[in-house]
C-alpha cells in the first residue's frame, strides 16, 4: 500500500459539500461550522504532510472561529515554532479543500509531496485542540480521520485557547534544545507565565480586582485555572461571561470584538468608576481593557494603548539597563489610531512601522527588530525578542544594581510573553505587571494620549477582488483613480486620514477614517464609503 493508500476510503466518509468553495484566508478557513467537515479531514492530511516536510517536527491544528458567531467554525495550522503556517502552504490548503473527488484529494497530496520533495517515510506528528463551539467535536473527529489516514502520531489537547496550542507546539519542538520554551502541558503554561508575572511584581503594592469578560468562551475556564495555580493576591480576578455550556452565548453582546466595535462595555458588566475591566475574545487571543471615568463615561484601552504602555515600559528598562544598540520598535497596522503613532514617534522617540492587517504580517515585521512590540488596534499582539537582543542581554555586564535589576526585569518580561502569537492571558499578565510596577490606575495609563475620533465602516460591494492595495494597505492601486478621490476627501479635514481595503475574512470592503473632530471623522468616513460603493 502506498503512503496515500487509505486516503480514498477515509475521504469518502467526509464528502465535500457541492457548490462550495473554501479559502484559507487571514486566519485559516472560517465559515459555517456544519459545512467544514470535509475541510477538517483534508486539513488533517495536510498537517501530516506539513510535519513530514519539516522532518517530523510537530505541527498544530486549532479548530476555532475566534470572535465569530457560535454557528461558525474554522481551522488553522500552526508551524513548528508556534507561528502561523508559512504563506506558501496556504494555497495548498485552499487547493485540497476544494478538490471535488476523493481521487482528486490524493492527486493534490501527491503533487504537493513531489513539489516539496517530501520524504513520506517520516512519521508525521500533529497536535490539535478546539474552542468551545458546538460543532467542535464533529470537526475534531473529521480531523482525526485525516490524521489516521496518513498514520500520524496525533495528540489532542482538548479544549484550550488558540495561543495555548501555539505554545504547546513551540514547547514540543524546542524540548531538549538550548531554546526550550517550557513544559508542553496546561500546567506548564500556567507555571511559566504565572511565575514570570510573580517575579516581576514581587514586593509591589497589590492591585485592586480585575473583572474579566471571557466572552463565554474557552478563556473563562483557562484563566480560572491560572488563578487557581497562582493563588496570589497580585492576581485578583473575577471572571464574568464565563458560561461555556449554554448554547447561543459565545461572543454574544460580549468579548473583545464587541467592546472594540461598539465602544461600550459588554453585557454582564456595569462599570464602577475606579474599577478595572478587560475582555477576551472567544478563543482568547485578543484583549482590550476599559473603565468608566469620573463622569461614568466609557473609556477604551485598546491594542494601540497596550502597545504604547508596553513600549514605554520596555524603552525605560532598556535605557536603565544601559546596553549598547538594544532597540525597541513598534509594529502597527493602518488601523492604529493616528495619535498612538504620533505618541510612539514623537514622545517615546521609538521607530514604528506599518504592516498589513493579520497577525502573521505584524509578526514578521517585529522579527526584524531587536525587541519588537506588535499590536493590532483590535487587541491582538505580543512582543518578540530577536536572537540579537537575546545575545545582547546575555553578554551584558551590569555596572550598577539598577542596571542589573533592569536586565533581570527584561528577562522576566521575556518569560511573561507568549512569543509564538498574541495571547489574551499572557498579555493580560503583562499589562497587569506593568501597571503594578508603575503603581498606575487605568486612568493614569489612559492619560498618555487621547485617541483621535475614528470610524470603521463595512461596504458590501459586488466584487471585492477589484480592490487592491499597497503601502501596508494604506493606498489603493485599483480601481484606478479611487485613491485620488480618497486623497481629495482626506485633504478637506484637519488631521484627516482614511484608507480602503478589501476584507480578508468577509465578502466586503472596509473603510477606515479618522479626523480631529467626531463630525469631521464621520463625514470623511461616509464620503469615502460613498465613493467606494
Ligand atoms: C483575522 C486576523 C486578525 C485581523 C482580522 C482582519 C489573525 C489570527 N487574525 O481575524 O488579526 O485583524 O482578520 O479581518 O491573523 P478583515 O480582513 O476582515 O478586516
Ligand atoms: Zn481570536
Amino acid at each position: 500500500m502506498t503512503s496515500f493508500g487509505k486516503v480514498v476510503e477515509y475521504s469518502a466518509k467526509h464528502p465535500k459539500p457541492a457548490n462550495t468553495t473554501f479559502s484559507y484566508g487571514t486566519a485559516g478557513f472560517r465559515t459555517i461550522g456544519d459545512t467544514l467537515e470535509s475541510t477538517l479531514f483534508r486539513v488533517g492530511l495536510l498537517a501530516a504532510l506539513r510535519s513530514q516536510s519539516k522532518q517530523g517536527k510537530v505541527i498544530g491544528v486549532m479548530i476555532t472561529a475566534s470572535h465569530n458567531h457560535e454557528r461558525d467554525n474554522g481551522v488553522k495550522l500552526v508551524d513548528p515554532m508556534g507561528e502561523m503556517l508559512q504563506q506558501s502552504w496556504e494555497s495548498y490548503c485552499t487547493q485540497i479543500a476544494n478538490a471535488e473527488t476523493d481521487d482528486e484529494v490524493v492527486q493534490v497530496l501527491t503533487s504537493i509531496a513531489q513539489t516539496e520533495n517530501i520524504d513520506l517515510s517520516i512519521t508525521p506528528r500533529v497536535v490539535y485542540a478546539r474552542d468551545t463551539r458546538p460543532s467542535g467535536p464533529l470537526l475534531q473527529a473529521a480531523l482525526e480521520d485525516g490524521l489516521a489516514a496518513l498514520n500520524a502520531n496525533a495528540t489532542s489537547y482538548g479544549v484550550v485557547t488558540t495561543p495555548q496550542l501555539h505554545y504547546f507546539v513551540r514547547c514540543l519542538n524546542t524540548a531538549d534544545t538550548p531554546v526550550a520554551y517550557g513544559e508542553p502541558t496546561e500546567a506548564g503554561y500556567y507555571e511559566k507565565y504565572g511565575q514570570a508575572f510573580l517575579r516581576l511584581v514581587d514586593g509591589r503594592s497589590q492591585p485592586s480586582k480585575l473583572y474579566i469578560d471571557a466572552a463565554n468562551g474557552v478563556g473563562a475556564p483557562q484563566v480560572r485555572k491560572l488563578a487557581d495555580t497562582l493563588k496570589s493576591p497580585y492576581f485578583n480576578i473575577e471572571v464574568r461571561n464565563s458560561d461555556t455550556e449554554t448554547l447561543g452565548k459565545l461572543n454574544i453582546d460580549c468579548g473583545a470584538d464587541y467592546v472594540k466595535s461598539n465602544q461600550r462595555q459588554p453585557a454582564g458588566m456595569s462599570l464602577e468608576p475606579g474599577s478595572r475591566y478587560c475582555s477576551f475574545d472567544g478563543d482568547a487571543d485578543r484583549i482590550v481593557y476599559y473603565y468608566a471615568d469620573e463622569n461614568g463615561s466609557f473609556r477604551l484601552l485598546d491594542g494601540d494603548k497596550i502597545a504604547t504602555l508596553v513600549a514605554t515600559y520596555l524603552r525605560d528598562l532598556v535605557s536603565t539597563a544601559n546596553i549598547d544598540d538594544l532597540e525597541v520598535g513598534v509594529v502597527q497596522t493602518a488601523y492604529a489610531n493616528g495619535n498612538s503613532t504620533s505618541y510612539i514617534k514623537d514622545t517615546l522617540k521609538l521607530p514604528t512601522v506599518f504592516a498589513k492587517t493579520g497577525v502573521k504580517h505584524l509578526h514578521h515585521e517585529a522579527e526584524r527588530m531587536n525587541i519588537g512590540v506588535y499590536f493590532e488596534a483590535n487587541g491582538h499582539g505580543t512582543i518578540l525578542f530577536n536572537p540579537s537582543a537575546v545575545s545582547k542581554l546575555q553578554n551584558a555586564t551590569p555596572q550598577t544594581p539598577a542596571e542589573a535589576d533592569a536586565i533581570q526585569r527584561l528577562w522576566n518580561l521575556r518569560d511573561l510573553i507568549n512569543e509564538s502569537v498574541g495571547d489574551a492571558i499572557s498579555d493580560m499578565l503583562l499589562v497587569e505587571a506593568i501597571l503594578i510596577c508603575k503603581g498606575w490606575s487605568l486612568a493614569q495609563w489612559d492619560a498618555a494620549y487621547n485617541d483621535l475620533p475614528s470610524r470603521l465602516l463595512k461596504v458590501v460591494v459586488n466584487d471585492r477582488t477589484i480592490f487592491k492595495t499597497t503601502n501596508a494597505e494604506q493606498t489603493l492601486t485599483s480601481p484606478p483613480e479611487l485613491q485620488d478621490v480618497v486623497n481629495s476627501l482626506v485633504a478637506k479635514y484637519p488631521r484627516g486620514r482614511s484608507f480602503v481595503r478589501p476584507s480578508g475574512t468577509e465578502d466586503a470592503v472596509r473603510v477606515y477614517a479618522e479626523a480631529a473632530t467626531r463630525t469631521d471623522c464621520d463625514q470623511l468616513a461616509y464620503s469615502v464609503a460613498g465613493a467606494v460603493f
